[in-house]
């Protein structure tokens, strides 16, 4: 069976391939079915995001489509960047960038360390407008010196609770064993098998 997940980001790309693989499930980035301009994200939400982004995706194509929200909630910031990640330093910042402003946010209240907790929400829409939902957490902590070139995004600068390694130090399976995005998609299969919805 093959799923296309409506994502712009490569690592996530690789994650949920790898992910999804031993559910005999081909994940399709978007990019390689259709050239589909992006929609505006404009929720205040994770879930809200990804549904957006699901339902256009799956309009637009009319098949089902895959699409994630997701962020790093840190405590010592109020729950910042949230859904605001991916562009913490400004619209179109590099992952560098947005780790150069979170270790600046922490530097400039005095701290080397935060807890935090990355999220995930994910969507599977239909055409018809009907969509299925997950989500999945991880939590741990933020630091200001980025270790590991592994994952992607704030990787190099969280460390999971139970854990002496940086995301980004981590592998491939084991990021998706423990992850927000992991668990959110692994949910997700399972309710896709029970509903039988395919
Ligand atoms: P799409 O919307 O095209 O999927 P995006 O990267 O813009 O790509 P989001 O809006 O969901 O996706 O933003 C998620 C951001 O949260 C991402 O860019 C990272 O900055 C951060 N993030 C999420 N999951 C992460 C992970 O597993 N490791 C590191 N950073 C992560
Ligand atoms: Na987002």
């Amino acid at each position: 069976m093959r799923i296309i997940f409506a994502t712009k980001n490569r690592g996530k790309v690789r994650e949920v391939k790898e992910k999804l693989k031993r559910f005999g499930i081909d994940v399709v980035p978007i990019d390689e079915v259709k050239n589909v301009p992006s929609p505006e994200e404009t929720g205040e939400t994770f879930l809200e995001n990804a549904y957006q982004k699901a339902i256009y995706y799956a309009r637009a194509l009319g098949e089902p489509v895959i699409a994630e929200d997701s962020g790093l909630e840190v405590e010592a910031l109020g729950g910042r960047p949230g859904v605001y990640s991916s562009r913490f330093a400004g619209e179109n910042a590099t992952d560098e960038e947005n780790n150069r402003k979170l270790i600046e946010e922490l530097k400039k209240r005095g701290l080397e360390e935060s807890p935090a907790r990355y999220v995930s929400f994910v969507v599977v829409a239909f055409p018809e407008g009907m969509g299925l939902w997950s989500e999945g957490e991880v939590k741990g902590k933020v630091i200001t010196e980025p270790r590991g070139s592994g994952g992607f995004g704030y990787d190099p600068l969280f460390i999971p609770e139970g854990y002496e390694r940086t995301m980004a130090e981590l592998s491939l399976e084991e990021k998706n064993r423990i992850s927000h995005r992991g668990k959110a998609f692994g949910k997700l299969v399972k309710l896709i098998e029970e509903i039988r919805c395919w």
